[in-house]
């Protein structure tokens, strides 16, 4: 399974929490573009698709959501409900995301420019891009 949970490191006081993220040191790729969800509701489910080489990292800043990952033998769930952590998602991987809190952010660090070329939004296309 190309993904893993990242521990982002958090400096505190009694002011609160900090989290910085630098890239190629925290992210293990350079990151090119940064994109958030908001306004999510529980009964609305997301993502339906693979990328063909696109890296991520989702880090839910604000509730929770379950994220499905498949990776065409073994489908795993991870429920992402801390803003210290982040979820690497490498290529190859099919990804849901259900269960939404009402109002979870998500932003979402990519190490590509936005392209719907890069997308595989169809399982059996999935499944059969890993044969190839
Ligand atoms: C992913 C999961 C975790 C853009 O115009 N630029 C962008 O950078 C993105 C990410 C999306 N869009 C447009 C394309 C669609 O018209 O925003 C609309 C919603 O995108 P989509 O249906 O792909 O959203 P999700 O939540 O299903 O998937 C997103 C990312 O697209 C995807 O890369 O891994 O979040």
């Amino acid at each position: 399974m190309n993904y893993k949970l990242i521990d982002m490191p958090v400096h505190g006081d009694k002011r609160g929490k900090l989290v910085a993220i630098e890239n190629l040191k925290d992210i293990p790729f350079e990151i090119k573009r940064v994109y958030y969800m908001f306004d999510t509701l529980p009964n609305e489910s997301r993502g339906y698709h693979a990328h063909k080489d696109l890296e991520q990292v989702i880090i839910a800043m604000d509730g929770a959501c379950r994220f499905v990952l498949d990776d065409g033998v073994n489908r795993e769930t991870i429920l992402l409900n801390r803003p210290d952590v982040g979820l690497y998602i490498g290529p190859g991987m099919w990804r849901e995301m259900h269960d939404f809190s009402y109002g979870c952010k998500l932003v979402v660090l990519a190490s590509k420019y936005y392209d719907e070329k890069e997308y595989i939004r169809n399982y059996d296309d999935f499944l059969a891009s890993l044969k190839k």
